[in-house]
């Protein structure tokens, strides 16, 4: 397999600064060498670069909408080139309001390619909010929003297919913190959500068959993997962790099963912000997950 590594260093669409140092704590954690001794092929392509964040209030429900979108312009290039390519991008964020610029580009790959998309929202929100419904106006809490049409013209319009991707091609894994009114707009919308209570009552395992069925040799799967997923104990360094995550074996299955369906096609590693972590503890902990997701395992397996 052939990794490309793209960088996107900002927090433009958070509520807390420094996931824009995430991109360099994965490479400093090691990322490329741990792939390239799983036989991956590795280029790292290094750093997008965007407008500065200006750090100010929101208006008319966004916060630095311009930014946040010439930010999703240079990483909706950079991963459609990749996977135009025949590369497998790897987005290193950033927050997770990119992943509107990532998956945008992968549904337009798919569109060119005739292939059906599968999306994995790997997160503990459900990242569903609209300029109304926020409390924040932090649009890294509406990227799945506007992939399904909803929000600012200039960011649904990005790809140049509104809606960028149907609601039913998600499933979101790990959810427990969703606002007000995105709970109603979730079930409106009738996004499959499989939350916290849900993997409690029915373990990891039963969740992702759920979540992983009817993909067949013709789906793109990409993965959007926000790191406030993982329970805050192992995973500190996220600006908005929330209690009660996936434990580091629950997370482990998670990405062994993902590894298993061998459809991987894309992925986006989002939120990491070392400014809150621990001697790098949060990128590695994420960069063991991603071994696991590229089929490292403890025993051979049949
Ligand atoms: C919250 C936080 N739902 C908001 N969202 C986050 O501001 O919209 N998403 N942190 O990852
Ligand atoms: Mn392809
Ligand atoms: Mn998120
Ligand atoms: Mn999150």
């Amino acid at each position: 397999r052939n990794v490309s590594l793209i960088g996107a260093p900002t927090d433009i669409g958070a509520g807390a600064r420094g996931a824009s140092m995430g991109p360099e704590a994965m490479r400093v954690a090691g990322l490329a060498e741990a792939l390239r001794a799983r036989g991956v092929d590795v280029v790292d392509r290094g750093n997008l670069s965007g407008p500065a964040n200006p750090w100010l209030p929101p208006v008319d429900g966004y916060r630095h909408l311009n930014e946040v979108v010439a930010w999703n312009q240079a990483v909706h290039e950079a991963v459609y080139a990749e996977l135009k390519t025949g590369r497998m991008p790897i987005l290193l964020g950033g927050d997770h309001c990119l992943g509107l610029g990532s998956i945008s580009a992968v549904a337009r790959h798919c569109r060119d390619a005739g292939k059906k998309l599968r999306v994995l929202w790997l997160d503990a929100h459900a990242d569903f909010n609209t300029s109304v419904l926020t409390p924040s106006g932090n649009i890294h809490g509406m990227p799945v929003a506007c992939l399904c049409g909803f929000g600012p013209q200039a960011l649904i319009e990005i790809g140049g297919h509104v809606p960028a991707i149907q609601a039913k091609w998600v499933r979101q894994i790990g959810i427990r913190s969703v606002d007000e009114g995105e709970r109603r707009f979730v079930h409106e919308q009738d996004l499959e959500v499989f939350d916290m209570r849900f993997i409690d009552e029915m373990g990891m395992r039963h969740t992702m068959e759920l979540a992983l069925a009817t993909l067949d040799d013709n789906t793109h799967l990409h993965v959007s993997f926000d790191v406030d997923f993982l329970d805050p104990v192992m995973a500190p360094g996220v600006g908005t962790t929330v209690p009660g995550g996936p434990t580091y074996r629950e997370a482990h299955l998670c990405m062994e099963m993902i590894a298993d369906t061998g459809r991987m096609a894309s992925m986006d590693l989002m939120e990491l912000n070392p400014a809150l972590d621990e001697k790098n503890r949060t990128a590695l902990v994420a960069l063991d997950l991603i071994e696991s997701l590229f089929g490292k395992s403890t025993l051979m397996r049949k």
